[in-house]
C-alpha cells in the first residue's frame, strides 16, 4: 500500500509516523521571523533524524477555543518553512496543516507534498486547489468549528456518522479526479467529540478501513489521553505512545505524534510482531 503524494510515494505496508511542527507564536520564545523559520527547520530535521515519515507544518492551532488567523498570517508562517526544508532537498513529504484554498496552493508551489485539511475539503475552492495538483490529501471529520467544536458534541451514533462523512469527501475526491492512491482518511479525534465519542471511534477503526483508504490517526497528547490517566499536556507521553500501537494493530498506516522517537520505536515493534 502506497500513498502517492507529489514525487513522493510513501510506503504504508507498515505503520508509520507523521511529527508534528507548529509553527504559531506560542510554539517558541521570541517572536522573530527569522527565529521561527529557524528553529521549525531545526525542529523538522529532528524528527527526520527520529524516523518521522512524513512532516506535517500547521500555522494556525486547531485547538479548542483557539483564535483564527487571518491567511497573510498563516502564509507568512509557513510558507518559509516549507521553502527552507525544500531548498535542503529534504527526504520526506512535508504536509501542510491548512483548510484555506490559498494555503495549500501557496505550500504546494513551495513544495509541499500532501495537504492535511482538519475541514475535509469543505471550504469552496479546497477540493479545486488538491485536484490540480499532484498533492496527497488526508480528509479529516470535525463536528462544527474549533472555536465551538467542544462546546456540546451530539452524535446520534458517531461511529456511523463520521464514516458517512468521510465515504462522502471521498467520493467528492474521487469524482472530482483525484486518484484513490492519493486519498488518506481521519476520524479526527478530538475535533466535535466526546470523551465517548473518541473511544468509540477508536474502536471502530476496522470498521472505517471499510472504506479502503489508508487511515491518519491523530491522539498524540490529546485530551482523551489526559482524561484517562490524569496527567496534564505535557505528561501524556506513554499515554500517547500506548494509543498509536493499538491504533496501528487496528490498521491504522499513519500517526501524527509529537513524540516521534518513541513512536517510531513502538510501531517498530508492532510491524515485527504482527
Ligand atoms: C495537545 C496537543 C492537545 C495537541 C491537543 C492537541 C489532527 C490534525 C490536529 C488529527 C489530522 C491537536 C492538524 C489538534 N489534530 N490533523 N491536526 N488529524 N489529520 N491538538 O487528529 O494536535 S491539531
Amino acid at each position: 500500500m502506497q500513498l502517492h503524494c507529489g514525487r513522493f510515494r510513501l510506503d504504508l505496508d507498515t505503520p508509520k509516523v507523521m511529527g508534528i511542527i507548529n509553527v504559531t507564536p506560542d510554539s517558541f520564545s521570541d517572536g522573530g521571523q527569522f527565529n521561527q523559520v529557524d528553529f521549525a527547520v531545526a525542529h523538522a530535521l529532528a524528527l527526520i533524524e527520529q524516523g518521522a515519515a512524513v512532516l506535517d507544518i500547521g500555522g494556525e492551532s486547531t485547538r479548542p477555543n483557539a483564535v483564527p488567523v487571518p491567511l497573510a498570517e498563516e502564509l507568512q508562517r509557513v510558507i518559509p518553512v516549507i521553502e527552507a526544508l525544500v531548498a535542503r532537498d529534504i527526504p520526506v513529504p512535508i504536509s501542510i496543516d491548512t483548510y484555506k484554498p490559498e494555503v495549500m496552493r501557496a505550500a504546494i508551489a513551495a513544495g509541499a507534498s500532501i495537504v492535511n485539511d482538519v475541514r475535509g475539503l469543505q471550504e469552496p475552492g479546497a477540493l479545486e486547489a488538491v485536484v490540480n495538483s499532484d498533492a496527497g490529501v488526508c480528509v479529516m471529520h470535525m463536528q462544527g468549528t474549533p472555536q465551538t467544536m467542544q462546546l456540546e458534541p451530539h452524535y446520534d451514533d458517531v461511529v456511523a456518522e463520521v464514516k458517512q462523512f468521510l465515504r462522502m469527501q471521498r467520493d467528492a475526491c474521487l469524482a472530482a479526479g483525484i486518484a484513490h492512491e492519493r486519498i488518506m482518511l481521519d476520524p479526527g479525534f478530538g475535533f466535535g467529540k466526546t470523551r465517548a465519542h473518541n473511544i468509540a471511534l477508536a474502536k471502530a477503526l476496522p470498521q472505517l478501513l471499510e472504506l479502503n483508504c489508508p487511515l491518519l490517526v491523530g491522539l498524540s497528547r490529546k485530551s482523551v489521553l489526559g482524561q484517562m490517566t490524569g496527567n496534564d499536556v505535557d505528561a501524556r507521553l506513554h499515554a500517547s505512545v500506548a494509543a498509536a500501537v493499538i491504533s496501528a494493530m487496528q490498521g491504522a498506516r499513519l500517526l501524527r505524534v509529537h513524540d516521534v522517537k518513541a513512536t517510531v520505536e513502538a510501531l517498530k515493534v508492532v510491524a515485527a510482531l504482527q
